[in-house]
């Protein structure tokens, strides 16, 4: 017999016809001014608001409802500068040696090199990670299934919670990122998967002139 328990669907909501379409547009505005940012003020951030935020990325869908994720906030300095210290060492190596020529060429556009001020500069960094396992309540441990793909929904849902509220970010993702376990004190069942990096864009902050694909070049339809 199976033990899953059900109760009424009482969170759904469905409005008039206009109204859906009039709410996809709005959302699609909305969405479509978010830009990465890498130029960031110092100015603190709510650490309520962040929280908030927190709380809609753990709402994601994950694989069994084992939502496999960490997220570490950090806003010390001395950890940022250990952070952002780690970071660029691996950058420098990224850059100078290990990026083959057509990975550079594809990073062109951006503008990006192995210098990341912003991660003392922003106000709060967020180490997100991933559990490829967990612990069953009588402590055994338990396999994580579409661990990743859930942890990037939920990345994907927090990203859009900061830029809904006003903030800025950053998806920076260092390679290897094994240095934040160590820094952040995380267990070896959890692997880094994101570093996003929040605050206020700098004063005249300036973002790359890239573009987005159109709907025609990214959708089929049958
Ligand atoms: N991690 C490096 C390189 C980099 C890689 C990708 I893929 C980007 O979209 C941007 C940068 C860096 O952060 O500079």
């Amino acid at each position: 017999m199976s033990r899953a328990k059900f109760v009424p669907l009482s969170t759904h909501r469905e409005y008039p016809a206009d109204e859906m379409s009039e709410r996809a547009t709005e959302f699609y505005r909305k969405v479509s001014r978010r830009r990465t940012v890498r130029e960031f003020s110092n100015r603190p951030v709510d650490r309520a608001i962040i929280d908030e935020c927190l709380r809609a990325a753990g709402t994601a869908p994950s694989g069994a409802n084992l939502q496999p994720w960490h997220f570490v906030v950090i806003t010390k300095p001395d950890i940022k500068r250990r952070i952002r210290e780690a970071a660029e060492i691996e950058e420098r190596e990224f850059y100078e040696h290990r990026a083959p020529k057509e990975w550079l060429e594809a990073l062109e556009p951006l503008g990006t090199d192995s210098n990341k001020p912003f991660l003392e500069t922003a106000p709060v960094l967020i180490a997100i990670f991933v559990q490829n396992s967990g612990k069953r309540p009588n402590g055994e441990t338990m396999k994580h299934y579409y661990a990743v793909e859930s942890v990037g929904l939920a990345s994907g849902i927090l990203i859009t919670g900061l830029h809904h509220t006003g903030l800025a970010t950053l998806t920076h993702t260092p390679s290897p990122m094994k240095f934040l376990n160590e820094i952040l004190n995380r267990p070896s069942n959890e692997r880094p998967f994101l570093l996003l990096v929040v605050g206020y864009p700098a004063e005249n902050a300036k973002v790359p002139d890239i573009g987005r694909k159109s709907l025609n070049d990214y959708v089929t339809s049958f």
